[in-house]
């Protein structure tokens, strides 16, 4: 039996032995949908730069040009769909009664594949919020007009997402933190573990006394330090947890 045929072993006894179960997920997740990851090859940072483009200097700058990145993969989006592993988590959910999803994806595949109790911690590509009212919408036109405009207000709407160098919403992050150091197992799935504050989760759960179990393509900073690190594709290793 190959070591990762047996950690997965392990993992599924942990995870349906598990009291309360936590999950962080990020765009490796999403990969086998298609949807181009940041760091991979063809990633999202070298064709856009999207840490040059996900800020709000890029955006007070040159609007249209940010606009066009998110209506770019708001198109590749809305052709693509959930995989076996956003399934996977789906149903974990609906078999786990205290199953908490936290994800740093933008891209509401989670919410597609069926999960309900989504935390999305950098926001969500469909919805819209005004620059000058506030106002919060969910707005699935594809394309958006190449610099959308608030209907109440007629001010520049921006998408409903963080940016780096903006702070995460302390509601959502009070309850991330609540659910990964309230549980007795954390799955890491597909992160590079680059970008806080998401990954430190990890270490947070660990450190509040969770069994931490990493599921990614390639070994991160973190690999060594959680209980278990398994090594392959998410959409191939989840369902065999079912
Ligand atoms: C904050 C939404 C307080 C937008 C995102 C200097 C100046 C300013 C800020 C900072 C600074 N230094 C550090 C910071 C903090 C900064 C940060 O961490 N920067 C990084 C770049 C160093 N963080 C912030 O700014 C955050 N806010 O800290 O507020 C503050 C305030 C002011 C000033 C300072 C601090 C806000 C961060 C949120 C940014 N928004 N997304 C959008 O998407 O357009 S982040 C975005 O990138 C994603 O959401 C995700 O979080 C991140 C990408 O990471 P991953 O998801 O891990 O993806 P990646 O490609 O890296 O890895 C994929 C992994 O999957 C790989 O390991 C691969 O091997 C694996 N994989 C691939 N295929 C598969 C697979 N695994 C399994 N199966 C497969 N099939
Ligand atoms: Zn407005």
């Amino acid at each position: 039996m190959s070591d990762v045929s047996a950690d997965i072993g392990k993992l599924r006894e942990k995870l349906w032995q598990a009291k309360r179960v936590t999950v962080l997920t990020g765009a490796g997740i999403s990969a086998e949908s298609g949807v181009p990851t940041f760091r991979g090859e063809g990633g999202l940072w070298k064709q856009y730069r999207a840490v040059d483009l996900a800020t709000p200097e890029a955006f007070f700058r040159n609007p249209k040009l940010v606009w066009e990145f998110y209506n770019w993969r708001r198109e590749m989006l809305d052709l693509l769909g959930p995989n076996p592993g956003h399934y996977a988590l789906a149903e974990m959910e609906q078999r786990i009664s205290r199953f908490t999803l936290i994800t740093q994806n933008i891209d509401d595949l989670h919410r597609r594949a069926g999960s309900r109790n989504v935390i999305e911690l950098h926001g969500n590509i469909w919805w819209v919020r005004c620059t000058g009212c506030g106002a919060l919408n969910e707005d699935r036109r594809v394309p958006l007009p190449a610099l959308p405009e608030c209907k109440s207000c007629g001010a520049l709407l921006r998408p409903n997402v963080v940016w780096f160098g903006e702070n995460l919403d302390p509601a959502v992050l009070d309850e991330a933190y609540e659910a990964l150091s309230n549980c007795d197992l954390m799955m890491v799935i597909g992160t590079s573990g680059t970008v806080q504050p998401a990954a430190s989760m990890g270490l947070q759960a660990k450190t509040a006394g969770a069994a931490v179990v990493e599921i990614n393509l390639e070994p991160t900073p973190y690999s060594g330090i959680y209980h278990i690190s398994i090594a392959g594709k998410s959409g191939q290793i989840l369902p065999q947890l079912l």
